[in-house]
């Protein structure tokens, strides 16, 4: 019997022990799979980079609320707990009494942590609402291309499409997986909220060494793992349509086409394919056309297709490709690919969008309601799609367009964030830094002094997940999981939850926001109210918080994607004004975006001379996102404490790098350092830089400093995907490389500010 507390994170349960202060974590024995990411919670724990006291910006603090460049540089004041109640509900009230509500955006897009009372989402959003509500943002960096155009194409949400049919049906009915992007199982770790059981890993290896097909299209061969039946195909980064339209093309010419499916299951197939012959362009999509956008043979591009249409195929997209530039285009191509070869709806057939982007994506779907901690109700109708954050904030008033709607930037006085990194997880950092000099106030609840914490005027130290009780749950897990409190707060960081509630007292919204429940009470209450909801005799609170966890009933685990839909296209119509799979889509052509046409479209990337590489910044194999970047399996993953640039050995000797070098990474909007991996792994022309390290600026005065450590994301362009769905492109960006020779700045990114105790008037460090 293991020993010690549960726990539960996006990367799974743990079991820790605490022994003379001293953290410990172990594995959960329901666990096949643990990932070694929970490793880097011990360094975390303790760490200097955590946020110990309530903290007010020197500037702010004494020249008062207003734009103010010195984000970013500044010193801190170490304010007792009162005074910050204080100082940020003045300033909350006197923002909306002066601007009203759509001034505040409480958006704060990111991960948190596990455990659905404590969600700081969740939290901020009802804290907000019961001041009168925000400006919000909708989609995710993760899925904002397919969010928006999939429900034109399939009538659905991208959460219903994403991995529906599971990996037991691939395991059992698919000969061939055409894997645009690869399956990647570094990204099967993780899912938002945790996942209790990983399987998808195994499941995924156990598909690829029974000799399955498996065609793994991505400039990296790590994609995806290795097997008798795999094939690494090196492809351009970007140029993935180009290959699907040849062979679309190839279909076509040799009639392997279902016409029968495209003519009674699909809108709009004749357009697309006089698009694909050339007929309304005068650019026929031939194989060699494409072998010359893409680097894939043009032979081999031939075989590939009469391949797909001899097996039961599936093709598959993950999420990064459409993170990019006309990021709408490849899971829509994608599926009209696969509705060409007419296996939507068969078993193991059709079109997958996610395997190898997340865990819990081809697990049977439960469509399960989760505990769920009410938000209120949000009256602002002021809306921004996540990524357009750095424009809201430089062009109040600027006018844009999304999904065939025209509408203006807010004027943001006040940015609240909780339980997310924008300085991880935006584009061109600078550009940033430059957006978050203009509002008045920035408020950071943060565990970690993260470069947003940095950025910010109130940072408010929150307790980490380790120190707070949950339940930790997650759409289709199979177990709910009581989270334990395994150790206090260190120094005065207090729960999001007990922030909130003073300062809803000193906004005289107590009694609204808590209802009265303290954190324990709050969970018996969640855990009721959702057990009420439950068909399945599920165990009282008390039996569930002293098992630990609660295994959820199994489902069935035979889910095939639009089954239904392919057997009757008019008894289970999908919800797209033809009812069925738009091809070409009339709503997106009314719209007349030049961006985003009425059916796929290949655009080839923009190309600018001085920045001949292209670099794919991807999820990042030893952490999640940038959490917990100090702990040690996220620095194993390091060179000499630098992030490392993979690149084509190549690549590098005409640069004169050497392997382990320290390498300038230059981009249109900004620089950054790394460290150089050589590997023949790579494609030619294509660098790798994975995101999370933390951003640090060599010179915070100056905001185009290059970072010092090696995040990609003081590199991407901040540009959203298309006018439809203006979703996140950071994916991708063209750069240049060369050598160092400076001197090797060191990484200053995990250093707190200095700041003054006013309490011991010092300053540190
Ligand atoms: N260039 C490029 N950029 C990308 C991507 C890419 O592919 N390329 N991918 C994008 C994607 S898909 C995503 S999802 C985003 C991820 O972006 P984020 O979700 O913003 O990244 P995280 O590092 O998970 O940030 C979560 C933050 O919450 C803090 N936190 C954790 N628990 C708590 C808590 O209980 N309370 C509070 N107050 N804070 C807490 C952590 O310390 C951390 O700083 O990045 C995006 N950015
Ligand atoms: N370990 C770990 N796992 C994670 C996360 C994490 O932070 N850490 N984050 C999670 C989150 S929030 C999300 S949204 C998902 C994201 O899931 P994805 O977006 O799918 O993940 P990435 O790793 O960014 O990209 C997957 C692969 O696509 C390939 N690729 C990139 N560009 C192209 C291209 O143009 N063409 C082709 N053919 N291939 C390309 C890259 O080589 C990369 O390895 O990952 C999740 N999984
Ligand atoms: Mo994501």
């Amino acid at each position: 019997m293991s020993q010690g507390l549960i726990s539960s994170s996006h990367w799974g349960p743990l079991r820790a022990t605490v022994s003379d202060g001293r953290l410990s974590v172990a594995s959960h024995e329901l666990d096949p799979d643990p990932s070694p990411i929970a490793r880097n919670l011990i360094a975390a724990n303790g760490h200097r980079s955590r946020v110990l006291f309530p903290m007010v910006r020197r500037g702010w603090l004494d020249g008062g609320p207003g734009p103010d460049a010195a984000r970013g540089e500044d010193e801190f004041v170490r304010v007792s707990w009162s005074t910050l109640y204080s100082v940020l509900g003045d300033e909350l009230r006197r923002v909306i009494d002066a601007y009203g509500n759509s001034a505040v955006f409480g958006g704060s897009y990111g991960w948190g942590s596990a455990g659905r009372f404590h969600h700081p989402q969740s939290q901020v959003h009802r804290f907000l609402n019961q001041l009168g509500g925000y400006t919000r943002s909708v989609n995710t960096y993760s899925t904002g291309a397919s969010s928006v155009i999939l429900p034109h194409v399939l009538g659905a949400d991208v959460d219903a499409v994403h991995g529906l049919t599971s990996w037991d049906v691939i395991d059992r009915h698919t000969t061939m997986i055409v894997a645009f992007g690869g399956l990647p199982v570094k990204n099967l770790q993780v899912a938002p909220g945790g996942i209790t059981q990983h399987r998808s890993a195994e499941r995924l290896r156990r598909i690829v060494a029974d000799g399955t097909k498996v065609v793994a299209i991505s400039p990296v061969r790590d994609d995806c793992p290795p097997g008798p039946g795999v094939e690494w195909l090196a492809i351009s980064p970007g140029t993935d349509v180009a290959l699907m339209l040849a062979l679309a093309w190839v279909l076509v010419d040799e009639n392997l086409h279902d016409v029968e499916f495209l003519r009674t299951r699909c809108a709009g197939y004749d357009e697309f394919e006089q698009y694909v012959t050339g007929r309304s362009d005068g650019v026929p999509k031939r194989p060699e056309w494409a072998e010359t956008v893409t680097g894939v043979p043009a032979e081999r591009i031939v075989i590939l297709a009469r391949e797909m249409a001899a097996h039961r195929t599936l093709v598959t997209v993950t999420w990064s490709l459409q993170r990019a530039r006309h990021g709408e285009q490849p899971p829509w191509a994608g599926i009209a690919l696969a509705a060409m070869l007419g296996q939507i709806g068969l078993p193991g057939g059709g079109f997958g969008h996610g395997y190898g982007s997340m865990g819990d994506v081809g697990v049977p779907q439960r469509g399960l309601r989760l505990p769920t901690l009410p938000q209120g109700i949000n009256p602002v109708t002021s809306v921004i799609p996540v990524a357009r954050v750095a424009d809201m904030l430089l062009d109040p008033g600027g006018r844009y367009e999304y999904d065939g709607t025209v509408a203006a930037y807010p004027d943001i006085r006040l940015v609240y964030w909780c339980g997310g990194n924008p300085f991880h997880h935006h584009q061109d950092l600078s550009r940033l830094r430059r957006a978050m000099a203009r509002p008045d106030t920035v408020v950071v609840h943060e565990t970690h002094w993260t470069a947003t914490a940095k950025h910010a005027d109130v940072v408010v130290p929150a307790a980490t997940f380790l120190e707070r009780s949950d339940i930790g749950a997650s759409r289709n897990d199979s177990a709910i999981v009581a989270m334990r409190r395994i150790l206090p707060p260190p120094g005065e960081a207090r729960t999001d939850y007990q922030t909130f509630a003073e300062l809803a007292d000193v906004l005289g919204v107590r009694a609204a926001y808590t209802e009265n429940r303290t954190e324990a009470e709050w969970l018996r209450h969640l855990y009721e109210t959702w057990t009420a909801t439950q068909t399945a005799d599920l165990p009282d609170f008390d039996a569930f918080w002293g098992a630990g966890h609660l295994l959820l009933p199994s489902v069935e685990p035979e889910q095939v994607m639009l089954a239904a839909f392919a057997r009757d296209p008019t008894g289970a119509p999908l919800s797209t004004p033809t009812g069925r799979i738009e091809l070409t889509s009339e709503v997106v052509r009314s719209f007349g975006y030049d961006d985003c046409p009425a059916h796929p479209v290949y655009f080839a990337l923009e190309q600018n001379a001085a920045y001949p590489l292209t670099l794919v910044t991807t999820q990042p194999a030893r952490r999640l996102h940038s959490q917990l970047d100090m702990g040690a399996h996220s620095q194993d993953g390091k060179v000499d404490g630098r992030e490392p640039l993979t690149m084509h050995p190549g690549d590098a000797a005409r640069r004169g790098i050497a392997d382990g070098s320290v390498v300038l990474i230059s981009s249109a909007q900004g620089r950054c350092l790394a460290s150089a991996r050589l590997t023949d792994a790579i494609t030619s022309g294509c660098v790798q830089l994975a995101t999370g390290a933390w951003y640090d600026p060599m010179d915070p005065a100056d905001p185009h400093s290059p970072c010092a450590h090696g995040n990609p994301n003081a590199l991407t362009r901040d540009e959203g995907t298309s006018r439809l769905a203006q979703a996140c492109t950071g994916q991708l960006v063209g750069v240049q490389v060369e050598a160092w020779r400076g001197p090797v700045p060191p990484i200053t990114a995990y250093e707190p500010p200095s700041f003054t105790d006013i309490h011991r008037q010092e300053t540190r460090p």
